[in-house]
């Protein structure tokens, strides 16, 4: 894939982008699935991935060998490469689990991969990355990285100015999309889209809030110059998680308010 082409990838509609991860057993692990038991079942949250506003799904390799067969004809896979569990007490860091080459063969349509800008495995966390997105462009596929500043030298990973570097980063080292932190603020997000230049950005979903609070941050996300979302537990972790997609299309590939948005999910 060369940079410019996007917008032709099945990672976007209509230029924009709705990531649903699904990578927590891993990353946060079962502590994740208590309030919503089901939520642990993967079959569950592929079968949400089949919504309309969903244009991929983040799993890491397991959960894309042993599931995804029975969904790759309507769900696009992104393959998380990188992961670490929480049971890691190191310096932040992520083991990468599986190559372009496989999950190109597991069908993958995308590649996602962390970065720990400022921890101090960013060097060697940078040199993975390079060869992952070097990889993706000969297979033509897009890749996204979860650009998360973090580390001994950082004590707020989501204030403006860190959340722009982490942006900035992803442009530098070539992700075609960079998925950052809700910096506080649209006009926080203004300035990180602006320092993306070509990347496009998209907001890590963060923590489950109320419909209304969350999609008063992704409507902000747009009305920045954003093009989307990488969400995992604001789907997932409600009871009902097709009713958040459908508020989420609105928001999202209408553009509507959070009043509209609302209104439809609940007709
Ligand atoms: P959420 O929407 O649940 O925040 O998911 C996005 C995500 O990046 C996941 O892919 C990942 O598992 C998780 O957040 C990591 O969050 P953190 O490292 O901040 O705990």
């Amino acid at each position: 894939m060369k940079p410019d082409d996007l917008e032709a990838s099945p990672l976007t509609r209509d230029g924009k982008v709705l990531i649903l991860a699904y990578d927590h057993g891993l990353e946060h692990g079962p502590v994740d699935f208590d309030g919503v038991p089901e939520s642990a079942d993967p079959a569950r949250t592929f079968e949400a991935a089949t919504h309309p506003a969903v244009t991929s799904l983040a799993v890491q390799k397991g959960l894309a060998e042993a599931y995804y067969p029975s969904y790759e004809d309507d769900v696009n896979l992104l393959a998380k490469l990188n992961g670490t569990s929480n049971l890691w007490m190191g310096e932040p860091d992520s083991a990468v689990n599986w190559s372009v080459d496989y999950a190109a063969e597991l069908g993958a349509d995308a590649i996602g991969f962390t970065l720990y800008g400022g921890s101090n495995h960013e060097i060697e966390m940078a040199e993975e990355f390079r060869d992952a997105q070097e990889a993706a462009r000969e297979h033509g596929l897009p890749s996204v990285m979860w650009s998360y500043p973090r580390g001994q030298g950082l004590k707020n990973d989501t204030k403006p100015s860190t959340i722009a570097y982490a942006a900035r980063q992803a442009l530098e080292l070539g992700a075609d999309v960079a998925k950052v932190k809700y910096p506080g603020s649209q006009s926080a997000m203004e300035d990180a889209v602006r320092m993306a230049g070509r990347t496009k950005v998209v907001m890590s979903g963060g923590s489950k809030r109320s419909d209304r609070e969350f999609l008063a941050n992704v409507k902000s996300v747009i009305d920045a110059g954003g093009v989307g979302l990488a969400v995992g537990r604001n789907v997932w972790q409600r009871e009902n998680p097709q009713r958040i997609l459908d508020a989420l299309e609105q928001v999202i590939f209408e553009e509507t308010s959070v009043d509209e948005a609302l209104a439809v999910a609940d007709e």
